[in-house]
């Protein structure tokens, strides 16, 4: 990504961020004098932001801890950006280069599935890997057309067949495709039936066989994808989820419409799930991978 495309991803963060009344009062805060006032109201700001109330409690107990030798509002800010910062941090890096890899995209319908996987495909495809797209949500008449329509957009190669095929069965197609072509990158969509856990666990359970035996060498990644829009619920579809399927990160989409980022602190915290790319618009470019230190300064911006 060069520069100019880094600086109008943050910059859209950014606004995005800033819609919501909790973000500016987070970065308002700061210009206030450090008493008790601000810690109570630094704690309200961070549980409104979807942090949780255990980890906001913890989080202001290691801030005061780090203001002992310097407390300015500069210090604060700062303290508080990298601590936030450490609680939201992947462990291990997301895919290593030219490594082989399959990709499977869950999530209820309407958190931005099928668009991040446009995104994503792009991202990569950029980066210079070889990407395939597998239509395996098969439940949704329209799922594999709008799967198509990215595929285009973002330049990469896509195996579908017809609505309500065994969503294994396109997989299987797919690794085929994948290994003829030499390509090194599936990425999988699915439809999100979470209402029927059992059928849904079946089914990824199905394509990972498939997965497993077809495409050997590929590491394996369950992408969960949350609306951020929708605040702690996003907490209960990830803990559903994680009960039917083992999950490995989450993309977290539609940032550019809300504060809620604080969504991210809790999800690690609680599920020990990495966030590993934020969406935050609905065009080709709209992808980060997700980098902690942005997002805090971001989150943290005065103005
Ligand atoms: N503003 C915004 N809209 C998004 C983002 N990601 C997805 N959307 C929109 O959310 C809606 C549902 O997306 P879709 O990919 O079809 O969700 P799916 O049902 O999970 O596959 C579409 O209108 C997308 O344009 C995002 O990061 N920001
Ligand atoms: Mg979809």
């Amino acid at each position: 990504m060069n520069m100019e495309q880094k600086q109008s991803i943050f910059s859209k963060l950014k606004a995005g961020l800033q819609k919501t009344r909790v973000t500016s009062r987070l970065g308002a805060l700061f210009s206030r004098p450090l008493g008790d006032d601000f810690f109570e109201e630094l704690e309200e700001a961070l549980i409104m932001a979807d942090v949780g109330i255990a980890a906001s409690e913890s989080i202001i107990e290691e801030l005061k801890a780090a203001l002992k030798k310097d407390d300015s509002q500069d210090a604060a800010r700062e303290a508080l950006c990298s601590i936030l910062a450490e609680r939201m941090r992947p462990e291990t890096a997301f895919l290593a280069e030219n490594q082989t890899a399959a990709i499977m995209i869950v999530g209820v319908n309407g958190v931005g599935k099928t668009t991040a996987i446009g995104k994503l495909a792009h991202y990569y495809s950029q980066r210079g890997r070889g990407v395939l797209l597998a239509a395996a949500d098969t439940f949704r008449a329209a799922a594999a057309e709008q799967l198509s329509v990215w595929a285009q957009r973002a330049g990469v190669p896509i195996v579908k067949h017809g609505e309500g095929a065994d969503p294994a069965a396109v997989v299987f197609d797919a690794t085929q495709s994948a290994k003829a072509k030499n390509i090194g990158l599936l990425i999988c969509d699915t439809a999100g039936r979470l209402h029927n856990k059992r059928n849904l666990m079946m089914e990824l359970e199905k394509m990972g066989r498939v997965l497993a035996r077809e495409y050997p060498d590929a590491v394996k990644e369950t992408l969960l994808v949350l609306d951020a829009t929708t605040g702690q619920n996003g907490i209960a579809q990830a803990r559903a989820f994680a009960e039917s399927v083992p999950l490995s990160g989450i993309i977290l989409t539609k940032l550019d419409g809300t504060a809620k980022g604080g969504i991210i602190v809790a999800i690690k915290s609680e599920l020990g799930l990495p966030v590993r790319f934020v969406g935050v618009g609905e065009g080709l470019d709209d992808l980060q991978e997700f980098d902690p230190e942005a997002f805090c300064k971001a989150l943290l911006e005065r103005e």
